[in-house]
């Protein structure tokens, strides 16, 4: 348990990381003791680490003693998480263009984790995209090690965001959902954890700053909407979310129906497979953390997802376009935001004619 009363706790301000805490300031306060260094560096909740010779991150293919985990990644400040290796690649793309990052010459992305044949990590400046696969247990896995990795690398108060997909509730297709608060299937706000054959439920909460925050990213002029509301997280895409198509059904369509409304009745408006393990690893670790999808149908018109590919993956953008808003102007708020024009074409117009010059050489 973690000790309550360390910080003054009459002021809604952390005195460590100034943060504004309106709501559960006291929590905040105690688990800040316990999971950051007085310089904001993330300290373990797990005394073993420390004391072993090395710590191999198996999953990332890194490890404390073979890679300088500081240098390689000290400097991250946004962790970003998504379901595929390709959609993290396109967003490691997209996020270098927007901050302005500029790779060495002569230098790609590499995925880093490319020898663990497991996750694909790619590493922006201070914007580390990683995918998470499916479901609770492979982010389980990909955050303990992702956790421990800000430890080693002495990341300072690092957020963690999680861009990905889910069936709206009663919310069309192309909708951008920010996650308030995450449900596990029996409507609670916790992750239930086995551990050494016992039931542990830890809390799934997701910083509500940072969603309010994030929300306040969304533009008028933006062809869609951007929503906030309760996401529901299963164990399963079909049965678990009580779709028509799986191969058992053993419930019918007005037992799936009554169903579905019962949630949108509690502030349900999407579902999907990885929230409650997120916020419940996240918010132990003490890391601010947030949850954006953008839905793929509604299902309360149907089951199957069926939207044309190029509507997909414009969708799929949506949430990524938020998100390097935030990134952006958070970023620019530490006067850390390159400037695009900093690149290194210094002429478009001359660049394209010795690049054609080129092409007529070869
Ligand atoms: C959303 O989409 C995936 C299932 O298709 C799952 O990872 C999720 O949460
Ligand atoms: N992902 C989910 O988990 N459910 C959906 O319905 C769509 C995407």
């Amino acid at each position: 348990m973690p000790p309550t009363g360390l910080i003054a706790v009459n002021s809604e301000d952390c005195e460590r990381c100034n943060e504004d805490y309106e709501e559960e300031y006291e929590f905040h306060a105690s688990v800040c003791v316990w999971t950051r260094y007085s310089d904001g560096t993330v300290k373990l909740r797990n005394s073993n680490i420390e004391l072993m010779d090395q710590d191999i991150l198996y999953h990332l293919a890194l490890g404390s003693e073979s890679h300088d985990l500081h240098e390689m990644f000290g400097d991250v400040k946004f962790v970003c998480m998504g379901g595929t290796p390709k959609r993290m690649e396109n967003f490691a793309h997209f996020i270098m263009g927007e901050i302005g990052y500029k790779l060495p010459a002569g230098t790609k992305l590499e995925d880093i984790s490319a020898y663990s044949y497991r996750y694909s990590m790619y590493k922006v400046g201070p914007v580390l995209c990683v995918s998470h696969g499916m479901g609770t247990p492979s982010v389980s896995i990909l955050l303990h090690e992702l956790i421990k990795l800000m430890y080693h690398a002495k990341c300072q108060d690092p957020i963690f965001i999680r861009i990905g997909t889910c069936g709206g509730v009663g919310v069309e297709g192309g909708t951008v959902i920010i996650t308030e608060e995450a449900l596990d299937s029996h409507m609670r706000n916790a992750h239930e954890f086995t551990i050494l054959g016992k039931t542990v439920l830890r809390p799934a909460k997701l910083d509500k700053k940072l969603a309010r925050e994030l929300k306040a990213l969304a533009s008028e002029d933006d062809p869609y909407d951007t929503i906030i509301g309760k996401t529901l997280c299963t164990n399963d895409f079909y049965e678990g979310q009580g779709r028509l198509d799986g191969a058992f059904c053993e419930f019918t369509e007005t037992d799936k129906m009554e169903y579905l409304e019962m949630l949108s009745s509690k502030g349900v408006v999407n579902i999907e497979m990885e929230s409650t393990i997120f916020a419940a690893l996240t918010y132990h670790a003490g890391i601010k953390a947030a949850v954006v999808c953008v839905a793929l149908l509604n299902r309360l018109n149907g089951d199957q997802v069926n939207a044309p590919k190029e509507v997909m993956h414009e969708w799929q953008n949506r949430p990524q376009t938020l998100i390097s808003r935030y990134i952006c102007k958070t970023l620019a708020q530490k006067g850390q935001l390159k400037s695009l024009s900093r690149g290194s074409i210094k002429s478009p117009r001359r660049f394209k004619l010795v690049q054609q010059e080129s092409q007529a050489h070869e």
